[in-house]
C-alpha cells in the first residue's frame, strides 16, 4: 500500500500559507491522497511512497485559482451599450433608461437551460483554461422565479461538465424587473417568499447577495432579503459601495456577511465595520477598467484594518466582459496598486475566505482538497506580470 496516490518532485511551491512571501518553499514536494492534499514540504524532507511520482520539470505550484464573484450564467451580450457609453451616456443613465442589467433578463429569460449552459461554457471554459477550480456564479438575470431557478441549474451542470467546483448565489435582488415598475415591495416579497425558497428547496443556493445601489436596492430592501436568507440559514454576501457610498457595507456586517463586493466608496466606517464583522473585501477590477471608473477603493484602509482582500473578475455583460483570472490580477496589481502576492493572495487565499471555503480550499496545506496549478514561470510575481499570456502547464483538481 503506497502513503500517497501520487507525488509532484522537482517543483518550487507558492503555499500562501505561512509567513514567507508566497508561503514559497523552494525545491518542494507535494503528495496527495484521496483527492486530499496529504503532504507537503521540502523535498529534502519528503519521505513515503507513492504509486506515482510527477516530475514537474520545474515548474511553479499555486493553489488552484478562485474566482469568488462571477455572473457567468447570462444570455446575449451588451456590446451595443459599451458603444453608448463611450459616446458619454453613463451607467446608471442606460439602466434608468431601461437597458442594462435589465436587457440582459429579456434575453436570460428567453433561453433555455441548454443555451445557458452553453453561453457559459466558454466563459467557464477559458477561466478554467487559466487555472480556476472553483467558481462563484450569480443569478440576477432571470428575476422570476423559473428564471432564476434556470439560471441556477445552469450553473450546477456547468460544475459537473467542466470538472470545476461551482458555488451558486442567488441574486433575485439585482434589478426590479419592468413587471415589478411600480411595486418594489412586491417584488421584494416574491424574492423573500417565493423565489429563494423554491431555489433552497430545489437545493440550488449556496449564498444570498444582493444589489445595494441607488439603481439597485435600498438598505431596507437588502434588510428584508438578508433576514429572508438568515431564517433559511444561508451566508450573505452584497454587491456595496460600487457607484455611491450606500452603507450597504455596515448593513451587511450587522448580519455577519462573508463580504462586502466593489466598494469603491467605502467609507471609513464602512471599513470599521468590516473588520470588526470579519468580512473579506472583494475587489473586482475589471468593473472598475470597463466602466473607466476614478473612484478607488480605499486599499490602504482596508490592509490597516486587516479586512482579507480577495479580487475576482464580476465576469457579467455589462460592466466587467473579463473571463481572464490573470488579467484580473494584473489589472489588480496597476489599476488597485496590489502587490502581485497579494493578488495572487485574493485569487486563492481571500477568495476562499470571500466565500467561506478557507478550511477547504486556497491554499496548499495538508487536509484541504488537491487543487492546484503547475505554471511554467521562474518566479510567482510573473502570474500578475504578463499582460494576455497563459502560462498554465497543468490543473490538477482533487488530485488528478
Ligand atoms: N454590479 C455589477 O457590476 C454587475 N452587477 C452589479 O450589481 C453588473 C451587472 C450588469 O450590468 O449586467
Ligand atoms: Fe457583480
Amino acid at each position: 500500500m503506497s502513503d500517497f496516490d501520487t507525488a509532484w518532485i522537482n517543483c518550487h511551491l507558492a503555499t500562501m500559507a505561512g509567513a514567507d512571501p508566497y508561503g514559497a518553499v523552494p525545491d518542494g514536494a507535494l503528495a496527495v491522497k484521496d483527492g486530499r492534499i496529504a503532504w507537503v514540504g521540502r523535498r529534502a524532507d519528503f519521505s513515503g511512497a507513492a504509486a506515482k511520482t510527477v516530475d514537474a520539470g520545474g515548474a511553479w505550484i499555486t493553489p488552484g485559482l478562485i474566482d469568488c464573484h462571477t455572473h457567468l450564467v447570462f444570455a446575449g451580450d451588451r456590446a451595443g451599450e459599451f458603444e453608448l457609453r463611450l459616446k458619454g451616456a453613463s451607467y446608471e443613465d442606460i439602466a434608468k433608461a431601461g437597458g442594462g442589467i435589465v436587457s440582459t433578463v429579456k434575453a436570460t429569460r428567453a433561453a433555455s437551460l441548454d443555451e445557458l449552459v452553453s453561453a457559459a461554457s466558454s466563459r467557464l471554459q477559458q477561466m478554467v483554461s487559466e487555472g480556476v477550480t472553483t467558481v462563484e456564479i450569480k443569478s440576477g438575470y432571470g428575476l422570476e422565479t423559473a428564471a432564476e431557478l434556470r439560471m441556477l441549474e445552469a450553473a450546477t451542470r456547468l460544475g459537473a461538465e467542466n470538472n470545476v467546483d461551482v458555488l451558486r448565489t442567488f441574486l433575485g435582488a439585482h434589478a426590479l424587473p419592468p413587471e415589478f415598475a411600480d411595486d418594489r415591495n412586491g417584488y421584494i416579497d416574491v424574492v423573500c417568499s417565493e423565489m429563494l425558497p423554491a431555489a433552497v428547496e430545489a437545493g440550488l443556493v449556496d449564498a444570498v447577495d444582493a444589489f445595494c445601489e441607488t439603481i439597485g436596492f435600498t438598505l431596507g430592501e437588502v434588510a428584508r432579503v438578508f433576514d429572508a436568507a438568515k431564517a433559511l440559514g444561508l451566508p450573505m454576501k452584497l454587491h456595496a459601495e460600487q457607484l455611491s457610498d450606500s452603507q450597504g457595507t455596515q448593513l451587511a456586517a450587522k448580519y455577519h456577511a462573508l463580504s462586502a463586493d466593489h466598494l469603491e466608496h467605502l467609507s471609513q466606517d464602512g471599513v470599521a465595520a468590516m473588520a470588526a464583522a470579519g468580512m473579506t473585501a472583494v475587489l473586482l477590477p475589471g468593473a472598475f477598467y470597463f466602466l473607466r471608473e476614478t473612484k478607488l477603493p480605499p486599499i490602504e484602509a482596508l490592509r490597516a484594518a486587516g479586512v482579507p482582500i480577495a479580487i475576482a473578475s464580476d465576469c457579467n455583460p455589462g460592466s466587467s466582459p473579463l473571463v481572464s483570472p490573470l488579467l484580473t490580477m494584473n489589472m489588480a496589481c496597476t489599476l488597485f496598486a496590489l502587490t502581485p502576492e497579494d493578488a495572487l493572495a485574493g485569487m486563492t487565499r481571500e477568495a476562499a475566505k470571500a466565500l467561506g471555503i478557507a478550511g477547504d480550499a486556497g491554499t496548499l496545506e495538508v487536509g484541504k482538497r488537491a487543487d492546484f496549478c503547475l505554471w511554467r514561470i521562474s518566479q510567482p510575481a510573473e502570474l500578475s506580470y504578463w499582460i494576455g499570456d497563459n502560462p498554465l502547464a497543468q490543473r490538477i483538481k482533487n488530485g488528478t
